[in-house]
């Protein structure tokens, strides 16, 4: 925490403001310890609050011990920060001026905030201030993200043998699951995806009573959170040893997507430039209109966090950022491919923190 209020007090001063008033989970969680996702953040120069209610209280005493840590209540949270602020005003009358996350607020919450607060505060927007100190991972969090990629590839060892013909996809997510959970996960990063057959056409299809049967591509994008921190990984695999042209050819195309814009990773490099690699390979294969979504996106405390791999991202590559790296295929109505891995920007490239295999795995009957 400490080294965190240097950078909260470098954002207070560059930004002109007296406060900020954090309203995201993450964010909190991020900058204070706390992890309880209820209650909102005040930091001012002197010191750092945390509001919350008695549901959380003693959790945030306990992992946030550099914070004022104030159970709300009886009370609504504008009116425990508007005496907060009185304190930090120390009667001078002055308007605040407090940072805001404008982003991740409700308009309700927004409402509330203004009707109580604006005598004293000037709102000042955000954007991603906040969501982009996230950007750049500690070696500290770094551990995390590894341990919790590990037990994604402990999992995906475990599913290739555990797979039969005659499952259903449900059967499988749960066995994903359960699996990350008994190797010592804290609970999934998202909502599993198992895509069998012409389900996997559909990047982010929903877990089915479909039959897996010979011959089925089946997509598995999965993932856990191991002390707060995510991990995020697909792979693609076929049932039984029969393979078509067409399925070979989808599967080699985004393989070969994927390794060469790996190849492109390193410090300096542009989002979009990496992202256009991956898009190029799969347009010259004739597959252009088949790949719709970005090729990855930043992880940490959250699945999806900055920078992305996309058209539109024009960030700079830093050593210590944790991305996605996942090109796909979706052909409509027959079958999808998505080989996807995290990996951490290293001072000379990068480092997998993935280590399941790519090549296509058939999986016997
Ligand atoms: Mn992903």
């Amino acid at each position: 925490m400490a080294d965190k209020k240097e950078v909260l007090l470098k954002l207070l001063i560059d930004k002109n403001l007296d406060g900020l008033l954090l309203t995201d989970g993450y964010n909190i969680h991020y900058l204070s310890g706390y992890s309880g996702h209820e209650g909102c953040m005040l930091v001012t120069k002197e010191d750092t609050y945390i509001f919350t209610d008695s549901r959380y209280i003693e959790q945030s005493g306990k992992q946030a011990p550099n914070a004022i840590c104030i159970d709300i209540r009886g009370k609504s949270y504008s009116y425990r920060i508007n005496e907060a602020l009185e304190q930090a005003a120390k009667g001078s009358g002055r308007k605040l001026n407090i940072g805001f996350e404008n982003m991740h607020i409700s308009y309700d919450q927004y409402d509330k905030f203004s009707q109580t607060l604006s005598d004293r505060v000037n709102f000042v927007k955000l954007d991603n201030a906040i969501n982009n100190l996230r950007a750049v991972k500690s070696d500290w969090e770094i551990e995390r993200l590894a341990k919790a990629e590990a037990i994604g590839d402990k999992a995906f060892q475990h599913i290739i043998s555990f797979i039969k013909a005659g499952m259903t996809e449900k059967e499988i997510a749960a066995e994903l699951e359960y699996t990350m959970k008994k190797l010592g996960a804290d609970g999934t990063s998202f909502d599993t995806i198992v895509a069998s057959g012409e389900n996997s056409s559909m990047p982010h299809a929903s877990v089915s009573d479909r039959v897996i049967g010979k011959g089925d591509f089946i997509t598995m994008d999965f993932g856990c959170i191991y002390e707060g921190y995510c991990s995020d990984m697909t792979r693609t695999v076929i049932v039984g040893d029969d393979v078509s042209d067409k399925q070979l050819e989808v599967y080699n195309t985004v393989l070969r997507a994927q390794l060469e814009a790996l190849k492109l990773v390193k410090p300096g490099v542009k989002c979009s430039d990496v992202d256009a690699c991956a898009r190029q390979v799969i347009a010259d294969a004739g597959y252009g209109d088949y790949f719709g979504h970005g090729l990855g996106h930043g992880v940490g405390l959250f699945i999806h966090e900055e920078p992305r791999f996309s058209p539109k991202c024009d960030a700079v590559l830093q050593t210590g950022v944790c991305i996605t790296v996942e090109p796909g295929i979706y052909l409509p109505g027959m079958f999808g491919v998505r080989i996807e891995d995290m990996i951490v920007v290293t001072k000379d490239g990068y480092r997998n923190l993935a280590s399941s295999p790519k090549e296509l795995i058939r999986l016997s009957l």
